[in-house]
């Protein structure tokens, strides 16, 4: 599997403004649980860091732009996300950082599960060896 998969949603806006649906098992590729977003970051900050052993989350830069670090444990590779019928699947067990946030960002997710603390891979070293297991 690749590193950065991306999903284009269809625009459905007209002539009044932009409009874009997303459908739990349709255009995301999972029931949606939860739904977050991360606005205000403040400039030089950096998000992330982690991985999840479970969630399946979709991140869309619905406003501005960031740029996502992936890394699966062998590869790394990053992607600017700038466009709201764009997303991100942060699949299981890929470590990912956001950096590079524009002031007037605003990423949504969408993830599978509830919160839950203990899906977090939060060290990195930890993160390797139970990638390569
Ligand atoms: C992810 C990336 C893309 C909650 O209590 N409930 C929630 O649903 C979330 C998402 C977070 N929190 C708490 C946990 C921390 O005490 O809010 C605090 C900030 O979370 P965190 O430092 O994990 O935020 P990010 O931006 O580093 O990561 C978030 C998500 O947590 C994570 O799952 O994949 O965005």
């Amino acid at each position: 599997m690749s590193l950065i998969n991306l999903i284009e949603f269809n625009r459905l806006g007209d002539e009044r403004g932009g409009l874009i649906s997303l459908e739990q098992n349709k255009n995301i590729p999972f029931d949606i649980k939860r739904v977050y977003y991360i606005f205000d970051t403040q400039q030089g900050v950096a998000r992330g860091f982690h991985a999840h052993k479970d969630l399946q989350q979709v991140a869309i830069c619905v406003k501005g732009s960031c740029r996502f670090l992936m890394d699966d444990g062998h590869n790394k590779a990053e992607i600017v996300l700038d466009k709201p019928n764009q997303g991100i699947l942060i699949d299981v067990m890929q470590w990912h950082e956001m950096h590079d946030f524009s002031e007037d960002c605003v990423l949504l997710v969408l993830a599978s599960d509830y919160y839950d603390e203990a899906d977090y891979i939060r060290n990195y070293d930890d993160f390797l060896t139970a990638s390569v297991k």
